[in-house]
């Protein structure tokens, strides 16, 4: 349900046209809201998750979902938002693959009055006015929780190789830097590589075997998801190496995939990184359509687990 200026009733005679938005074609007139939503791809066990949730949302809330996957491309996002605006959709969402590169598209929207939520992904850029909400996780805060854990159980001096995300990503870049803020403060533990995997399994493994072919004194991976920590289990145990214990494991996410390992104790540590964001974004999406006020930032709850707490924790997960 779009708001529509409509000519006057003798043009509207005329024209038989409402002028409503960008001119596309109007928008469902039953009440119900179309949203545009792109999606990042399906790189990962928390992307899977993720779309399901906000499908089965979409679905529960009688909202008309147009769901595109960029296959972890920007220039799939950014074709995708154009062709929202033609389809003349009441909303626009997407998890931004990537921080930058995102105004011009995002001022196409804003000029079709067309109103934009970020969700999962922020974007930086230097007006704000772009998009109506950010609905996510605090990635700086989930990568501080990785690193209190590993200054809580280090001794001595402690070499950690890091799987980074994708590069340019939000949660790649603050999970980085949360983390470093944390063991700044300890010496011993020292960052002696970093490099992408790109939050895939295949990724983690091959950057874990390049680790372990120039290394070897790697006492801790930190991987930025749980995908590339479970390529980084198979690399390790293909040289030779008990993962958990010879090489600790501390990744991010908290998939199922992930909390099995925890449990089996190839991995140490998890820092949840909650995927099941869908029915909050339908509700602000609702919100937005209705051209009512909505928080600027909206986080999501998320804890940590380790190999005891995922044990009891795996029976109830959703995913
Ligand atoms: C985080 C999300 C990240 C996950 C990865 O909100 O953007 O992308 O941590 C996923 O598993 O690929």
């Amino acid at each position: 349900m779009k708001k529509c200026i409509t000519a006057s009733a003798a043009a509207l005679a005329l024209l038989a046209v409402t002028a409503c938005g960008s001119g596309g074609s109007p928008a469902a007139d039953d009440g119900t809201i179309t949203l545009g939503f792109s999606q990042v791809g399906a790189e990962s066990g928390w992307r899977t998750a993720n779309t399901e949730s906000i499908q089965q949302a979409a679905e529960d809330a009688g909202i008309d979902l147009q769901f595109s996957d960029a296959q972890q491309k920007q220039e799939n996002q950014i074709r995708a938002i154009p062709s929202f605006i033609q389809q003349n959709v009441d909303v626009i969402a997407f998890s931004p693959v990537v921080e930058t590169g995102w105004d011009a598209v995002l001022l196409e929207a804003q000029r079709a009055d067309i109103p934009v939520v970020l969700t999962d992904r922020a974007i930086d850029s230097d007006d704000d006015t772009l998009y109506e909400a950010f609905l996510g996780s605090d990635f700086v805060e989930e990568g501080r929780k990785a690193g209190e854990w590993l200054v809580d159980n280090a001794e001595g001096q402690t070499n950690v190789v890091e799987l980074q995300g994708t590069t340019g990503a939000a949660p790649a870049i603050d999970r980085q830097e949360g983390f470093a803020e944390v063991i700044a403060d300890h010496p011993d533990i020292e960052v002696i590589a970093t490099q992408t995997g790109d939050f895939t399994r295949s990724g983690g493994k091959e950057v874990m075997e390049a680790f372990l072919r120039s290394h070897d004194d790697i006492d801790v991976v930190y991987a930025h998801n749980d995908d590339m920590g479970l390529g980084a289990i198979e690399a390790i145990r293909a040289a030779g190496l008990e993962p958990g214990e010879d090489i600790r494991i501390i990744t991010v996410d908290a998939v199922r995939a992930g909390m099995e390992a925890l449990a089996e104790g190839d991995i140490n540590f998890i820092v949840e990184c909650n995927p099941l964001l869908g029915e909050q974004l339908m509700e602000l999406v609702e919100q937005v359509a209705a051209g009512e006020e909505v928080p600027k930032r909206i986080e999501v709850e998320e804890t940590t687990f380790t190999q005891e707490e995922a044990e009891a924790a795996l029976p109830d997960r959703q995913y």
